[in-house]
């Protein structure tokens, strides 16, 4: 098993098996499956590519052995950056074929990243795009390469340079693919993380396998199902709710956008006839302002999931009206527990909560600060376990004793109040976060990268209402030296290569921050000053 991974007390463990949520089945199994089963059907379609099942299936195991050949093994990490692209399908399968753990990150990271997931992971390989929304993935696979001695192999899809061109590692020599069992670490997933640097997530195949089983029965998809994928496929919303994976186990189609931009994703919601749609608040609600000024025939659409982030009731009342399909409601987190307002739920329910945990196995409970359990209907801590809800971060055994309960709950940081029904509200948040139209920004990562700068004396990032994000950050800054400006703190941070969206999108110089009783930085009363200053 994989240093670093936490696995299930041995009684829940069999518990979970006996019940039938954990089957013993690897995600690539479920492609050879599928591939047998659907052979003829288009599982996958880009701006440049179409893919049938047996395509996609032939095309993973060629590009399996030559990852095999070039000397990716079982285990080893591979930090993956790729937008949405068929390459990206074709690599995650190739590596959960042979048992090599993809590291899933977006492509608005940058090398502050990058370097630490490769360096953490102690990755042997990092496999990005050549270029991408102007930005050129090969210098910062240079300089990560530089400083991170386990990285053999830098894997590039288009002009490669210098590295290994993504297309020169098919082959059809054939090589006998490691064992690889369902009770394994399939991949690691990034977590939003609150605490400095995103912590790594490992989810085993089994849950992973239950999750988009799960999913695809509350999501109702079928063959017939077109999923257009709009946000950043590694995520795990795209990747598993029901995701890209979702559509493949019931043998639908997946189109892949470059852009979540109206313009490209209406034309292609006509082209194909999508059915079904992810999108996060922030996305829906620019959409459902632009929709009645777009031509294009969306008449196809079913199904709009939202998550990510709170969707407002009011937004939530517009959906049906506007996108005349209906609305589901999604709240989830990489780490494990997922929640769906149903289809066949009245309206009531699914625009005013955020659904109820998709497995019967799933335990829920509201605690105060205390951990005791509060009456139905009370705001409180959000804890959870069950069979596909992690019991431990990657290598972080001290962050680990925090965020997990002695008896194995998760806590999610998130505040939420339970209905009579078992439906989920989500109040707000207990974790020093900035959910930015559904991209987590841990403060303490930003605020220390800013504490660097020789000018600041102290930061402190707090989320800021904004009508489309829903949040947006806003750096507190106390300055050691006047001189320096707003516009230099931004660049300082985009030098020091932090990722494009936790570069604060407000920065405020203040001469103290106001203290809580137990003379920490109160960031409940910076907020409240930001609201202040944005009403006067
Ligand atoms: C999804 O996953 P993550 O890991 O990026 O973020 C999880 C956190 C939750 O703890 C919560 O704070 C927030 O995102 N969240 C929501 C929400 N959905 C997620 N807050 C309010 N309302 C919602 N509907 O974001 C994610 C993973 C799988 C499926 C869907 C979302």
């Amino acid at each position: 098993m994989l240093d670093g991974f936490t696995p299930r007390p041995d009684d829940r463990a069999a518990f979970y098996r006996e019940v039938g949520c954990w089957e013993g089945l690897t995600i690539g199994q479920m492609l050879e499956d599928r591939a047998r089963q659907f052979a003829e059907n288009v599982a996958v379609i880009d701006h440049e590519r179409t893919l049938t099942y047996s395509q996609l299936n032939e095309r993973v195991n060629q590009l399996a052995n030559g990852l095999l050949l070039l000397g990716i093994q079982k285990e080893d990490r591979v930090v993956v950056q790729l937008p949405n692209v068929v390459g990206y399908v074709e690599i995650v399968f190739a590596l959960f074929k042979i048992g090599a753990l993809p590291v899933f990150s977006l492509p608005s990271h940058r090398y502050n990243e990058i370097r630490y997931f490769c360096e953490f992971t102690e990755a042997k390989a990092y496999i990005a795009m050549d270029s991408f929304g102007g930005f050129d993935y090969r210098s910062l696979a240079r300089q990560v390469q530089q400083e991170v001695s386990s990285l053999e192999h830098i894997i590039n899809l288009g002009d490669a340079q210098e590295f290994v061109p993504f297309d020169s590692l098919f082959t059809t020599q054939s090589i006998s693919f490691p064992s690889v069992k369902g009770s394994e670490v399939a991949f690691l997933q990034l977590s939003g993380g609150s605490t400095g640097i995103s912590k790594l997530i490992p989810r085993t195949h089994d849950e992973y396998m239950y999750t988009i089983k799960l999913s695809v029965e509350h999501c109702h998809v079928t063959e017939d199902t077109v999923l257009l994928v709009v946000l950043p496929v590694s995520h795990n919303y795209p990747m598993s709710s029901p995701g890209i994976l979702g559509v493949l186990y019931a043998g639908g189609k997946i189109v892949l956008s470059s852009s979540p931009s109206p313009d490209v994703a209406f034309p292609l919601i006509e082209k194909h006839r999508v059915t079904m749609l992810q999108l996060v608040p922030s996305l829906a609600l620019h959409w459902l302002d632009v929709k009645p000024i777009h031509k294009e025939d969306l008449s196809s659409l079913e199904v709009m999931l939202v998550g990510g982030s709170k969707f407002s009731a009011q937004a939530a009342k517009r959906v049906r009206p506007i996108f005349d399909c209906q609305l589901q409601q999604v709240f989830g987190m990489a780490e494990g527990l997922v929640n769906y307002t149903r289809l066949d739920d009245p309206d009531e329910i699914v625009i005013h909560t955020q659904g109820r945990p998709m497995s019967p196995y799933d335990e829920v409970k509201v605690v105060d600060d205390e951990d005791q359990e509060l009456p139905i209907g009370e705001a409180g801590h959000l804890l959870t376990r069950g069979p596909y809800t992690i019991q431990g971060y990657y290598k972080a055994p001290e962050h680990n004793e925090k965020a997990f309960t002695k008896d194995g709950f998760y806590r999610t940081g998130d505040i939420v109040r339970k209905t009579e029904d078992g439906y989920l509200i989500v109040e707000g948040r207990a974790k020093d976060q900035i959910n930015r139209g559904g991209e987590k920004i841990a403060a303490e990562e930003v605020e220390n990268m800013l504490l660097a700068h020789p000018a600041v004396h102290d930061a402190a990032i707090v989320a800021m209402p904004d009508y489309y994000m829903g949040e947006k950050s806003c750096a507190f800054i106390i300055l050691r030296n006047p001189d320096v400006t707003k516009r230099q703190l931004k660049s300082f941070l985009r030098e020091r290569g932090l990722a494009t969206y936790k570069i604060p999108d407000e920065i405020l110089f203040v001469e103290s921050f106001p203290l809580t009783h137990l003379g920490k930085v109160s960031k409940k009363d910076l907020r409240l000053s930001f609201e202040k200053q944005l009403h006067t």
